[in-house]
């Protein structure tokens, strides 16, 4: 079996930073130390040598608003390694109707291109028996978080008794809720609105979705979770009023967790101004960039402690796919890319500025969510016994982001001109060198899917810490007797 060491690096992890050299065979750490010798070295000097990313959210070569995903497994993991991502979770997202298990199939039959390893996590995308059922097969095959769409009206959002019945299901299978937490209908009466007054361009788009949709939903799905007893994963929060609802949960000892996007810690809403409509198109998402003091409310959430994650919600269309618009923002398709660039920007802008600790970052661009998701330490960690998934950056590394050097399929890349310093040397996947000394070399299909296991017990207990099962003071019911 063939052995690498990675040789006079620093080793960083969510704890702690130390010198020592990594051996890695089968495709795992199997020691940890000073001066390993034996086999085929990669020189380390000047790098930190950490877990590498995780990237909790992409949506690859998925069906959304009348076209596909532009990056598939292939492009979209090899994109992800090149910038130092070695894992990707994915969400599988059942047609109206389909079953969970049929979905999950077919996400399986996109996947075997993938250059790294992969989880999903399963939408529920509408509701009725056959999902109730299928969230149970869902968990035995390893996909044990449950996506809830509380936007997309007409398409993909749930109602509020359907996310109560779905997270009471979730709570019960020890899964974790996770929400895309918009007000859908009132973005839909915002949306009709602005097009009814001739606002049709992409900047339409950010004014239908202010950030008291976000705050209000945010809110909403954190006292639904309660009540169910589950744990809850706010993606993309992108504003203070949905890290304030959040902030306000943990202090009160909920079991909540929010992740912040690249995109929305170092991009705002001035992009959605910009007097090219395909520069702005390009940057429609959902929830939109934000303005400055969001941005700050974010970066403060991830200083303190209250955000804990930093994802892309990679979902990258092309600027024909983006045309699909023209003359109505709501038919543009919502998403941007970022798994390439999430690395070297939240390094550059987080641990270069001196707002994040190396630690810090290892901890929010890995540690963290395999914590979250049930994969520690098998991913998000360097310990003896874990996957060899590294990353070997170098601090002093720079690059000019540009579309004409990426991986990523699209045409443009909304971090364009960002001087970025902080890139990866190496990065192994399973102990498989997929960068290296900066150049990419990934194999398509060397990618495994990684089930994870529900936590029955954990998830349930903890995430509420009053005693719903004590006993209660029996309602009385029907006609007192006389006399009463
Ligand atoms: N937001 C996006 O911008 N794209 C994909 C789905 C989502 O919620
Ligand atoms: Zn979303
Ligand atoms: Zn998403
Ligand atoms: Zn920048």
């Amino acid at each position: 079996m063939s052995v690498t060491i990675i040789k006079n690096g620093t080793v960083v992890t969510a704890d702690l930073s130390y010198k020592a050299d990594v051996r890695v065979e089968g495709g795992k750490i199997t020691e940890i130390g000073p001066n390993l010798t034996g086999g085929t070295e990669l020189d380390a000097t000047g790098c930190y040598v950490m877990p590498g990313g995780i990237d909790p959210h992409t949506h690859l070569e998925m069906p959304f608003m009348g076209t596909y995903s532009a990056d598939d497994f292939e492009s979209g993991t090899r994109a992800a390694l090149s910038g130092g991502t070695t894992m990707v979770v994915d969400f599988v997202l059942p047609g109206q109707g389909q079953g969970l298990m049929d979905a999950a199939q077919m996400w399986h039959n996109k996947s075997g291109r993938a250059n790294c390893d992969y989880s999903y996590h399963m939408a529920v995308t509408w509701w009725g028996e056959k999902v109730w059922e299928g969230m149970e097969e869902s968990v035995k095959a390893g996909i044990t978080s449950f996506k809830h769409f509380m936007a997309y009206k007409g398409a993909l959002m749930v109602n509020d008794d359907e996310l109560f019945s779905s997270f009471r299901r979730v709570g019960d299978l020890g899964g974790l809720a996770m929400v895309h937490a918009e007000n859908g209908d009132v973005v839909a009466e915002l949306t009709a609105k602005l097009l009814a007054e001739g606002n049709t361009g992409p900047e339409g788009h950010a004014y239908s979705r202010p950030p008291q949709v976000e705050g209000e939903a945010t809110n909403r799905a954190i006292m639904i979770a309660d009540m169910a007893g589950v744990p809850l994963y706010v993606v993309h929060v992108s504003c203070e009023d949905a890290h304030e609802a959040i902030r306000r949960a943990r202090a009160a000892g909920k079991r909540v967790w929010g992740e912040p996007l690249i995109q929305h810690l170092t991009l705002d809403e001035s992009e959605y101004f910009h007097p090219d409509w395909d520069h702005a198109a390009r940057r429609v998402m959902s929830p939109p960039f934000r303005n400055k003091e969001h941005q700050a409310s974010l970066w403060a959430g991830l200083m303190s402690g209250s955000l804990s994650v930093v994802a892309t919600d990679h979902c990258a269309f092309t600027t024909e796919q983006k045309r699909f618009g023209i003359g109505n923002f709501a038919k543009i398709p919502n998403g941007t890319g970022g798994l390439e660039d999430r690395i070297p920007m939240l390094w550059t802008h987080g641990v270069a500025t001196g707002r994040l600790t190396p630690n810090e970052f290892v901890a929010v661009t890995s540690t963290n969510i395999a914590k979250i998701l049930n994969l520690y330490p098998k991913k998000g960690a360097v310990l003896v016994g874990a996957d060899a998934d590294l990353v070997v950056l170098d601090p002093e590394k720079e690059k000019v982001i540009s579309a004409g050097t990426q991986q990523s399929a699209i045409d443009y890349n909304v971090f364009e001109g960002h001087k970025v310093k902080g890139l990866p040397r190496f990065v192994l996947t399973r102990g498989q060198v997929a960068v290296d000394d900066g150049a990419v070399k990934t194999q398509e299909g060397h990618g495994k899917f990684v089930g994870r296991e529900a936590r029955p017990a954990v998830n349930r207990a903890l995430s509420q810490w009053k005693d719903l099962t004590a006993p209660r003071p029996v309602v009385r019911t029907g006609i007192p007797a006389t006399g009463v």
